[in-house]
């Protein structure tokens, strides 16, 4: 110890620059005030690929459309002739802007350059660009400017700046071009940074510059083009796949939704469907109410909303998109001051019947189900003084709040009518005196049921081999070791006898949609009782929240708590399946409270 003295005020600031989070840089605070205002955008995904639509060659190609250059190794001489036949007649700045508009987005981001290398903007660096190569010849950015401006809605460029499959220097084609010989520096300076340059200075204010897929660019390198960007346009934000930690808020993995409040500015990038860039054949549309419920899902949890289209080779955003974005768009009409400018939930977790929001002295109860008797809120320590439903301003909403002081319970009953005003989301509005304060423990909730995500869990790695780590969508992957654990501590409010549900999660990747694994098995021990059973692929069910990976239901067995109080609970594996390398995937704990005695089945109705 004494040794150690000296160092001792050293040792701990740099704790303190470890645990603390940097002070904000004013400038940066700057920049995304209007961007927390937003919350929503339109993510534009437009390019010579639209011409294929995922077809080469008359075969079906797999993937994004947008990789169809990569994926079917197309070589640069031949994708380039594309270019030539890129005549989007039907382009009309004025009807998309006026679409994101009517969708309630604040923000349009559009690919001024994606990895196939081509320039959507009339370039003076490349010829390589929709003013130069197609018979179109006409500048879209310029024309999207002048709509944007006129409409109320900030531009902003997606920019690859890693990858570029059509420069010899640029990363991602290896078959054309020898990886080894790239001098990627040589593709910065000749390629990118004047084209940054141009998209910074030709197009009146931008947003945001989307990077995207950093890759191998070094964090001085990812450093000296944020720099660029904000020398030009100090306003103008940085994406986090800029790389290395530079940019101005971070982008979450695509068409993820994170499984908490994060701290930090966050932006989701999602598809419509289950690609970017336009492919005739892709028909998966995701449902309004999806769409409706990660938007608000995402703004509770602190984060941007940025949802894509891929507009045809002509030029037109397909039916089925703008459809959809219509129905969002009226949904905002109603409840939108529950979204824009919102502030992330007083609770980190998630609740299962929908998502909050905030501002001063408001919070918002996002209904995606609509309660079969009283809404019940647990935590909410704040004195309520009025609730009511966006949808009908007018008529109060009867509430009680009621203060179990033996349980440590604070309960929000709110009457609701019997009807949802709105068939997706119906949104309360509460007012309260002064700012929320809530109980941010784990917790049981009114249904009786305790949901444990392993975000929240403390991560108990039996060894330094341990590969387990927890994604942002809360799931614990690369669970091959049954030695770990994880554990939780929540509150109980009422005992009784819970059924033990698993809840473990596709994952990302695999090929030929073989995305799970199971056959492992697995103790959960809560207050002292163990049950161990199997981890099997009986019951999937789509996520709501994050409908691109199912869920994977295994009843383990039943705990009885009698206990009112803290318990603690723990899972560990007592062996662990990992043939297909995927092991034990484990998005969620939960406690459900078990129906003594079990309800009758129903009975079929003759038809
Ligand atoms: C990238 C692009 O490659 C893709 O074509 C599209 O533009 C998309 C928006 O971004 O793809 C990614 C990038 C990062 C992740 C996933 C796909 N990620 O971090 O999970």
């Amino acid at each position: 110890m004494r040794l150690l003295r000296p160092f001792r005020s050293l040792l701990i600031g740099l704790l303190a620059a470890s645990l603390c989070p940097a002070q904000p840089d004013p400038a940066r605070e700057k920049r995304l005030g209007w961007w927390r205002e937003a919350r929503f955008g339109m993510f534009i995904h437009w390019g010579l690929y639209a011409v294929p639509a995922g077809e080469w060659k008359g075969k079906p190609i797999a993937g994004i459309g947008e990789w169809i250059m990569n994926r079917a190794k197309i070589p640069v001489r031949e994708y380039e002739l594309l270019a030539g036949q890129f005549n989007p007649v039907k382009f009309n700045a004025d009807e998309w802007v006026r679409l994101a508009k009517e969708a309630g987005q604040k923000y349009i981001v559009i690919t001024s350059k994606h990895h196939d290398g081509f320039a959507m903007f009339g370039s003076q660096v490349s010829p390589y660009n929709i003013v130069s190569a197609t018979p179109f010849k006409r500048d879209v950015m310029k024309e999207l400017s002048a709509a944007c401006q006129k409409q109320g809605i900030k531009l902003c460029f997606y920019y690859s700046q890693s990858q570029d499959w059509h420069h010899p220097d640029g990363l991602g084609n290896t078959w054309d071009y020898d990886d080894s010989k790239k001098n990627f520096p040589k593709y910065l300076n000749e390629l990118v940074k004047p084209h940054v340059r141009e998209i910074l200075t030709n197009y009146g204010p931008i947003g945001l510059i989307w990077f995207d897929t950093p890759q191998r660019i070094t964090r001085a390198q990812s450093q000296e083009l944020a720099d660029l960007v904000h020398s030009i346009q100090p306003d103008c934000l940085v994406s986090g796949r800029i790389g290395n930690e530079v940019g101005d808020y971070q982008s979450m993995g695509d068409n993820q939704i994170p499984a908490r409040v994060m701290s930090y500015d966050w932006e989701s990038p999602v598809t419509l469907n289950d690609t970017w860039g336009f492919k005739k054949d892709d028909h998966n549309w995701k449902s309004t109410r999806t769409l409706i419920h990660q938007l608000v899902d995402i703004a509770s949890k602190n984060g941007n909303y940025l949802l894509n289209v891929g507009p045809t080779a002509e030029g037109v955003i397909p039916q089925p998109s703008a459809d959809r974005l219509r129905e969002v768009g009226q949904w905002i009409q109603v409840n939108g001051e529950a979204v824009y400018g919102a502030q992330p939930s007083p609770y980190p977790y998630e609740f299962e019947w929908g998502s909050i929001t905030a501002k001063p002295g408001k919070l918002y109860l996002h209904l995606t189900e609509w309660p079969k008797r009283d809404f019940m809120l647990y935590g909410l320590k704040s004195k309520v003084t009025s609730a009511r439903l966006l949808a009908q301003p007018g008529t109060p909403l009867k509430f009680a709040q009621i203060q179990d002081r033996t349980a440590r319970l604070n309960v929000l009953r709110i009457t609701l009518p019997s009807a949802a005003p709105d068939k997706d989301v119906s949104v309360v509005a509460l007012e309260l005196a002064g700012k929320p304060v809530v109980d941010t423990g784990l917790a049981q909730q009114p249904d009786g049921k305790v949901s444990l995500s392993p975000i929240f869990a403390e991560v108990g790695k039996a060894s330094s081999n341990s590969a387990i780590s927890i994604d942002n969508r809360g799931v614990a992957t690369r669970w091959f070791n049954p030695e770990d654990k994880l554990s939780w501590k929540f509150r109980l409010y009422r005992g009784g006898t819970f059924r033990v549900v698993l809840v473990s999660s596709e994952s990302r990747g695999a090929a030929g949609g073989d995305n799970w694994e199971g056959g492992h098995q697995v103790t959960v021990t809560a207050g002292g009782q163990s049950v161990t059973g199997a981890i099997n692929d009986g019951d999937r069910r789509p996520n709501a929240r994050n409908p691109r990976w199912r869920d994977v239901y295994s009843e383990i067995g039943r705990v009885s708590l009698r206990t009112q109080g803290m318990v603690d609970l723990t899972v560990k594996a007592e062996s662990i399946a990992a043939a297909k390398k995927m092991g034990f995937t484990l998005r969620e704990v939960q406690l459900v409270k078990a129906q003594d005695p079990p309800a009758p089945p129903a009975k079929k109705r003759r038809r």
